[in-house]
């Protein structure tokens, strides 16, 4: 019996080395979930609750590997839920393919059931590549297009397959006029900016004196060279969210995060440097970035559309982080005066012990900065930390001490909410011998978590290494929107929008067999992460935050002062609690001068 296009397609998405589709049914795609039984092991169909959170684990298949993702929906509904986690990929650069069923071809153009225009519905995420396979004999060169796009392009890819045409006899193309004859596989270029630029990168950065560095996702990989760098140009070095994990925090010299989730060596480092090199980074907020005119930029990035567009910088280098640091530190002297070294160094140290203080102030019941200030010194060897966005980022950004050899991804640049739970399935699966911890609010376990939770439940078997905990901060607020209405529009938190109502995290992750450790008490949270990390399986860790610690940025500018004066003074339910904590917070910066 000949091979159906359904079929096909899954041989030769295996042929390129994908193992795993992460999807969800329906008679969209009945065909392609019909050829999973003729592949055997090569390709397997991991069913998720939401096509959303398939989408999410292909995005996080591609930030914790060197392969592209994949997922898989039904026509209409299916196909739309896909949206979210594929503008996540397509956000933070992502090689991740989709495969979408549609209505057979005699019924399109009659508004038939789940009828939707996919093209023009994906026509913008997945903008590289999105194409209908109408033909038995389109069907190679789609898949290997769209893996191929997806790789050299780092962005979604989707290919539409009619459910009519996923029954159909596979056809090689003919040998005729028309007909394409694609092949597999895609190495990644060196890419690597010319000599001239090189020297001219070079010299800027040995006249600089106060050179500061700042790394991103691009950076991953070039651990080695950014840290020789970094040792011979005397400098510190911050890090955008995305490249959380590139260097260790350990490092006396890391400054940590930027920006409004940023900590305070980071921004003075950028507020006093005279030169800024810029390493696999598209941060985009331009106030936490040098003045225009008062440093001397160099940018190292792999994709020339993206270079020179936060700074204006005097050399654009595009290359490959760490073949283009190989070719540069050469070329660097070694900056003989220190002092500038010296006093970020200590700026960092200041500011740990600044970090510790504030984690063991006194809040009601928990401080939150306390539950990753406790998971700090836990952190397992090798472990894999995704993150979701609220206001646990912050913490999550600051307090974590990364070492040598961990992972860590968050949605960076779409900061959408629901990627933490679907981000640990995949690093499950991707890496099932490593330790992971996710850390999610509850307004985003309420969102997508709940069902995603019963993922982590249903899979926990296939992982080797059972240590995976969810934290739950449990405020019932939407806290990080309720300290945007606060600081940047002045507004009282509106109880209508932001409160959240009460559910049983812990008492839920038991009813679907996982451990559940639920903490309200400042005291119990080291030793809520100690029976978490050492249950023997999956454990959701609830604590009862604070939503009246405030995510400060660090340094409050003039108008989020305004703000945040005026909330207070508009009568916002929680101003007392606030002012309290706020003033806490400071305190501990100068009491650790
Ligand atoms: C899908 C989506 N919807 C809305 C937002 C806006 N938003 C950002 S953080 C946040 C609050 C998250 O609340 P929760 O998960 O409880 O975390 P908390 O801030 O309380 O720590 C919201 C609504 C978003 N980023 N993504
Ligand atoms: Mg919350």
């Amino acid at each position: 019996m000949s091979e159906n296009v359904a079929a096909f397609i899954l041989n030769r998405l295996a042929d390129w080395g994908v193992r795993r589709v992460y999807g969800y049914p329906g008679d969209g795609i009945n065909g392609l979930l019909g050829a999973f039984h003729k592949v055997g092991e090569r390709v397997e169909f991991i069913q998720v609750r939401h096509e959303e959170i398939a989408a999410f684990a292909a995005s996080a298949h591609a930030k914790f590997t060197d392969e592209p993702g994949v997922c898989m929906a039904t026509s209409g509904p299916g196909a739309i839920h896909l949206l979210n986690g594929l503008y996540d990929a397509k956000l933070d650069k992502q090689p991740v393919v989709a495969i979408v069923g549609q209505q057979p071809r005699m019924a399109l153009g009659a508004e038939y059931q789940q009828e939707v225009d996919l093209i023009a519905l994906f026509k913008d995420v997945a903008h590289e590549f999105v194409h209908v396979c109408n033909a038995p004999e389109q069907a190679r060169h789609l898949v290997d297009r769209a893996i191929r796009v997806s790789l050299a392009t780092r962005s979604p890819a989707c290919v539409i397959v009619p459910n009519d045409v996923q029954e159909l006899p596979y056809a090689e193309p003919p040998r005729a006029h028309g007909s394409v004859h694609s092949g597999i596989g895609y190495a990644k270029p060196r890419i690597m900016p010319g000599e001239a630029e090189l020297r001219a990168a070079a010299a800027i950065l040995n006249a600089g004196e106060r050179v500061a560095m700042l790394i991103g996702q691009g950076a991953i990989g070039a651990e080695h060279e950014v840290m020789q760098a970094a040792e011979l140009l005397g400098c510190g070095v911050a890090k955008a969210l995305n490249g959380r994990a590139a260097l260790p925090d350990t490092l006396p010299y890391v400054t940590g995060s930027i920006g409004l989730l940023g900590t305070k060596p980071s921004d003075e480092m950028i507020e006093h440097c005279d030169t800024l090199l810029m390493i696999g980074s598209s941060f985009p907020y331009s106030e936490w970035l040098p003045k225009e005119g008062q440093a001397r930029g160099v940018q190292i990035d792999i994709d020339g559309r993206l270079i020179g567009l936060r700074y204006p910088m005097e050399v654009n280098l595009v290359g490959d982080a760490a073949e283009t640091l190989r070719a540069l530190i050469p070329l660097l002297e070694h900056k003989q005066a220190r002092s500038w070294r010296e006093q970020i160094e200590a700026e960092v140290d200041r500011w740990w012990r600044i970090l510790d203080d504030r984690a063991l102030q006194d809040a009601n019941p928990v401080n939150p900065q306390r539950v990753f200030h406790e998971l700090s010194s836990r952190l397992p060897d090798r472990c894999i930390l995704t993150a979701d966005s609220g206001s646990a980022t912050n913490w999550w950004a600051r307090n974590l001490r990364l070492r040598e050899d961990m992972m860590a991804a968050l949605s960076g640049t779409l900061a959408t909410m629901c990627p933490a739970i679907p981000y640990a399935l995949a690093a499950k699966f991707a890496h099932p011998d490593r330790p992971v911890v996710a850390a999610i609010g509850d307004g985003a376990f309420q969102m997508l978590g709940v069902n995603a939770l019963i993922d982590i439940a249903r899979y926990r078997d296939r992982w080797s290494n059972q240590q995976l905990v969810i934290c739950v901060l449990h405020n019932d607020d939407l806290n990080q929107v309720t300290w945007e209405q606060r600081v940047m529009e002045g507004d009282p938190k509106l109880e209508a929008s932001q409160e959240l109502p009460d559910f049983p995290y812990a008492a839920y992750a038991r009813m679907l067999g996982l451990e559940g450790i639920r903490v309200d008490h400042p005291g119990e949270v080291g030793s809520g992460w100690d029976a978490a990390l050492s249950a023997g399986r999956p454990a959701l860790l609830e604590v009862i935050t604070d939503p009246e610690v405030p995510p400060l940025p660090p340094h409050i500018r003039f108008e989020q002062a305004k703000g945040f004066a005026s909330a207070v003074i508009g009568g916002d339910p929680a101003a007392k609690e606030m002012v309290k904590e706020s003033i806490k917070g400071k305190a501990a910066e100068f009491t650790n001068r």
